[in-house]
């Protein structure tokens, strides 16, 4: 039976379709015991060290045979467990120790103050980042050694995790001359977990955080959960929701936070915490929170202190203000800069970092949500201290399947931005639709601001090389919960894993990451990776075209954002409808935000503005983001506008069909239980994309006025219908 697979996987395929073979075949399996392996419930993530096969088993096993590896602080101590444990699964050996180098096979781990034998070589540890690392094949006395070797621990550990995927992707190891060194410093998760382990747009379950028991129980799963990030250079992690709960402020709490903290910090990542604004007045008994009360600045100041009593490397703090009626600075006529800087303030003298968020759009502002963020901080840039970063999402509007690039990357040269990323999958079917946001991530890392000129990449932006930031950021908001799968779902873990990689380096492809993740989570025949790749790698495609073709975006059930609602309008503010960004009418379909329109076109840098300005440049996936366009335009198939809508949401679902086909293609290649898992969200996610396809079109077509094109279904329900479907329990809404 092939290495990791359940029994199903393991019997001969041919035989299912023939039902009595297949059986007898089963039996015979059974009779000589046969043994499913583990139970394959996703629990182990990308880390699943199973045995390699014999072959790889051949290679590798004699070149780590012994180890040296001074185990003298916490984390070389984890490093070096994680090593064990990782070849003792792919290689079924446990290394021998060995003081000296003494035979060939050595495996040589540290940094030159905790490994004597490698202060004693020329690694070329000096150009490395902090948390930089080597790995290289190379001669040591007389013999050829593995070196992982970095100036601090956490390298070192960081550098385990990459030799381990190494042999978990049957990489060659003759020559190896690795040097990374990560191009961001902060690589952070950012949990929307509430105190009472509910988890805004959460979709796995409840939050990890078990708040009732901590700080005394210590759940083991948090330290596989700090395992998991290590492994992808993860490093700080902000434990709560950013619509925040002041009482994580208050010592019961910060005791929590600092039993956590513990158990993190072998692994190299550091807490954070959100803060509420009004936290002065809720839980320190202020009449006010205006940043500019000396006593306010007081009360921060002391609870700063209070925090690092506490947990001496707390991170810092992460702030939304003055947005969806969280309260704020602008509360007191304040602007977002007094407000960060005030609790800049408070925690600088113990290192801390404050993240302001940019994503705002204020109560009364009647004009185009798009461009509020940007106006608001443009005329802040460099009115920030030097400890804060203003963390901005990846669009102006909010983490919909696909926006174009936020235009303020690119305008606060002054400013260090970070970015927010969204790995739950808050617009994009929840859990159970498979879509791989690796591609998508690229796809915003690598568009060009033009800012200060061309080749100013996103990516170049965030790791600070376009403008010279100081401190650099990337944020991701987690799609981790109590699931024991973790994210949800088994493809779900990809986007955790992707963004991780890409935080460590945003230049990564992610084609080449899904692949890397596929071979370590499921198998490494290279077939298998093909298809399985390609599954993902149209998975995004998919899903923007059977939601959101052409640039359509928050088209979605209000609250909950589940499912189709195109129809939503009404209620408290014109932008939480649908009807306000796609702005349907009999003429045609999309929102003008050229010069004719809200302009916010002129908020790119020019060369961009005049591209997306323009109806005969724009790229046609932002096409409606940024015209509003007659049903009867010519698109650049030759199809005018409304058939290729049609054709495009069809091809979404027809695409989610093609790849719950591919999946049924590799069930021999996948164990029993996680290939059930998937197939069945993939059917849940072929009946979810025909609907959000039928509704939209059924929806749509009562201002076009338009046939359907020849060949193309109608609706299977009437726009009535679907309008009456309604959820009030949908997951994730709190
Ligand atoms: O995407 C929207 C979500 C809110 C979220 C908000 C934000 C945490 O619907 O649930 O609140 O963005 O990012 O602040």
């Amino acid at each position: 039976m092939a290495p990791g697979h359940g029994l199903g996987g393991g019997c001969a395929p041919a035989f299912r379709a023939i039902s009595p073979l297949w059986l007898a075949f089963w039996a015979l399996c059974a009779a000589f015991a046969v043994q499913p392996a583990v139970a394959e419930d996703g629990y182990d993530l990308w880390l699943r060290y199973r045995s390699l096969p014999a072959e790889q088993r051949a290679i590798y096993a004699p070149a780590t045979a012994q180890l040296v590896m001074p185990a003298s602080s916490p984390t070389l101590a984890a490093a070096k467990s994680e090593l064990s444990r990782g070849l003792s699964g792919l290689l079924s050996q446990t290394p021998a120790n060995v003081e000296r180098v003494a035979a060939a096979g050595a495996v040589l781990v540290g940094t030159p103050q905790s490994n004597p034998q490698i202060s004693q070589l020329e690694l070329g540890l000096k150009g490395l980042s902090p948390q930089g690392y080597v790995i290289r094949q190379q001669r040591v006395g007389d013999h050829t050694s593995i070196v992982i070797a970095a100036n601090d621990d956490v390298g070192v550990l960081y550098g385990v995790f990459h030799f381990l995927r190494l042999l978990q992707t049957h990489q060659p190891l003759q020559n190896l001359a690795i040097s990374e060194s990560s191009r961001i410093q902060l690589r952070m998760l950012n949990h929307w977990d509430n105190l009472d382990r509910t988890v805004e747009r959460g979709y796995s379950g409840a939050s990890l955080w078990d708040w009732h028991k901590l700080p005394d129980y210590l759940d083991p799963r948090y330290t596989d959960y700090a395992r998991a990030n290590a492994s992808i250079g993860i490093n700080a992690t902000v434990l709560t929701n950013v619509n925040a709960n002041a009482l994580v402020l208050t010592p019961a709490y910060l005791h929590k936070a600092e039993a956590l903290a513990k158990v993190f910090r072998p692994y190299g990542i550091r807490v954070f915490l959100t803060a509420r604004f009004s936290a002065p007045v809720e839980i320190g008994g202020l009449k006010t929170a205006d940043p500019a009360d000396p006593a306010v600045q007081k009360w921060w100041r002391d609870k700063a202190a209070e925090i690092y009593k506490i947990i001496p490397d707390f991170g810092g703090l992460l702030v939304k203000a003055n947005s969806e009626g969280q309260p704020g600075p602008q509360d007191y006529g304040r602007n977002h800069a007094d407000g960060a800087n005030m609790l800049a303030d408070a925690v600088k003298p113990f290192g801390g970092t404050v993240i302001w968020r940019a994503f705002v759009y204020s109560h009364e502002q009647p004009d185009d949500r798009a461009k509020q963020a940007y106006d608001e901080f443009v005329p802040l840039d460099g009115k920030f201290r030097d400890n804060v970063l203003v963390q901005v999402k990846n669009g102006a509007i909010d983490f919909q399947p696909r926006e174009p690039f936020h235009p303020l990357f690119g305008a606060m040269p002054k400013t260090p931005l970070a970015m927010e990323f969204q790995i739950t999958k808050e617009y994009l079917g929840f859990a159970t639709h498979l879509v791989y946001l690796g591609s998508f991530w690229e796809e915003v890392l690598r568009a060009d601001t033009y800012r200060p000129r061309k080749g100013s990449t996103i990516a170049k932006i965030l790791d600070g090389s376009v403008h010279n930031y100081a401190r650099t950021a990337i944020a991701g908001v987690a799609n981790i919960g109590s699931d024991r799968n973790w994210s949800g779902s088994q493809f779900d873990q990809a986007n955790w894993y992707a963004f991780g990689r890409l935080a460590w380096n945003p230049t990564l492809s992610s084609k080449a990451l899904a692949e890397e993740w596929v071979r370590m989570t499921f198998f490494n025949d290279p077939k298998f990776v093909e298809r399985t790749v390609g599954m993902m790698m149209k998975s995004h495609e998919a899903v923007v075209d059977y939601m959101n073709p052409l640039g359509l975006h928050h088209v979605m059930g209000r609250g909950h954002h589940y499912g189709p609602a195109p129809w939503v309008e009404g209620g408290p503010r014109a932008d939480w409808t649908a009807v306000y960004f796609h702005r349907a009418d009999a003429k045609g379909i999309g929102f003008d935000r050229t010069k004719t329109g809200s302009n916010a076109v002129a908020q790119y840098a020019a060369p961009i503005a005049a591209e997306f300005g323009d109806l005969k440049r724009v790229p046609e996936q932002f096409l409606l983001w940024f015209h509003h366009v007659p049903w009867d335009y010519r698109t650049r198939s030759g199809r005018i506008l409304w058939d290729e809508l049609v054709y495009r949401y069809t091809r979404g679902v027809d695409t989610v069909r093609e790849m719950s086909q591919t999946w049924q293609g590799v069930a021999s290649q996948v164990d029993v239980e996680r290939h059930a898992e998937v197939a069945a969200f993939l059917k849940i996610q072929e009946n979810e994309a025909q609907w959000w396809r039928d509704a939209s079109i059924a929806y749509f077509q009562t201002f076009s006025k338009r046939p359907l094109p020849a060949g193309f279904a109608p609706p299977e329900h009437s726009l009535d219908y679907y309008k009456s479907l309604d959820f009030p329990y949908a997951p994730g809404h709190h």
